[in-house]
């Protein structure tokens, strides 16, 4: 391919004011939690990129191996010449393997942090100069308008990393309806999604031995310091996540090391000691729980790919 791609930028990063609203409201629970999707600001991205490197985090490695070992097939289901709709697509690094194999007519990352879409861009132009690159800043949260392109083929919603793990049931058939509008009937989606496994090795892979993830899920507080006037003193919260079998699911939380108050603009909010406020969850389903999901919302599960290890799935669904 010869001719040169364009790059297009899109959407609008999140208002301060949705911010402050979602902060109080989390807060002001009796259970305080924080919805993930703010752990993203420019350092957050940065510290996510850095728990992909780390030996106890399986997930990036086994996901980028099995799309590797499957791709010829994979490339099969999702067909040439595609609109392929990226959500939460960070560094984009897993999809330079489908962009070599696909050759979509346009790719349309979408993700809340402006500096990892910006990043991902500027490498993509240089790496792939024939691509059409339709880059969206929203929350996937809610209904974005995806920039129209003419003459692409079916449209194609991937979603790897397990990030649909972040979300509710309910935010994640939210999300499926969602996409199953978008791509239309015939259209498809590729959704990448962390396994039921060993509580030890869930357990390793979030509490890593370097404190990353404990950066990355305390920068959160430093967030709320930098961005909305907070006075958290992050030295006094540490980072608890644990395995939720009944759940199926990671915990996050940010837990308070002794009885204290915070105040974030006008609002104040008092700590016990050991009282925590929930940051994520991160679920894990089992190939048929996933794909009894999926259909809940109008889609097939067509093909799953799994690495050899069986640690991570790739979903290929047909929208019904
Ligand atoms: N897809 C990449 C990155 C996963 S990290 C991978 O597989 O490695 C999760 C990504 O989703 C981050 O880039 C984050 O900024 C983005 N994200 C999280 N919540 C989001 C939301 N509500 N809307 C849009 N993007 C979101
Ligand atoms: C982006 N998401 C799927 C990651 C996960 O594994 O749930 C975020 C993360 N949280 C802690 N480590 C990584």
């Amino acid at each position: 391919m010869t001719s040169k791609g364009q790059v297009s930028f899109h959407g609008s990063a999140v208002a301060p004011d949705n911010f402050l609203e979602d902060v109080v409201t989390g807060l002001s629970l009796a259970r305080k939690e924080l919805p993930p999707k703010y752990f993203y600001d420019a350092r957050g991205s940065a510290l996510f990129e850095e728990i992909c490197t780390l030996p106890e985090y399986y997930p990036t490695r086994a996901e980028i191996a099995l799309t590797r070992q499957h791709i010829a097939e994979i490339a099969r289901f999702a067909g040439e010449g595609s609109e392929l709709i990226e959500y939460g697509s960070g560094a984009s690094t897993k999809t330079r393997i489908l962009l070599e194999a696909l050759e979509p007519a346009v790719y349309v990352p979408v993700d809340i942090s402006e500096s990892a879409l910006r990043g991902a861009a500027a490498l993509l132009e240089t790496e792939f100069p024939w691509l059409n690159v339709r880059a969206v800043v929203g929350d996937f949260g809610r209904p974005l308008a995806i920039p129209a392109f003419a003459g692409a083929g079916r449209k194609v919603v991937y979603f790897p990393g397990s990030t649909i793990g972040n979300l509710t049931r309910e935010e994640s058939l939210a999300f499926l309806h969602m996409t199953r509008g978008q791509v239309g009937p015939g259209g498809a989606m590729l959704v990448g999604v962390d396994v039921k496994k060993d509580p030890n090795l869930l357990h390793a892979a979030y509490n890593d031995s370097q404190g990353v993830t404990a950066k990355f899920n305390l920068n959160l507080l430093s967030r709320i310091n930098a961005e909305l006037g907070g006075d958290f003193e992050v030295g006094k919260f540490v980072h608890y996540a644990f395995y939720n079998a009944p759940m199926g699911r990671i915990e996050m939380h940010l837990a308070s090391l002794e009885r204290q108050t915070a105040n974030v603009g006008s609002y104040r909010f008092r700590f016990a000691p050991g009282e925590s406020i929930h940051t994520e969850n991160s679920c894990k389903y089992s190939v048929e729980e996933f794909q009894a999901l999926a259909a809940q919302a109008g889609f097939r599960g067509e093909k799953v790919w799994m690495d050899d290890a069986r640690l991570f799935s790739l979903h290929g669904l047909v929208a019904a």
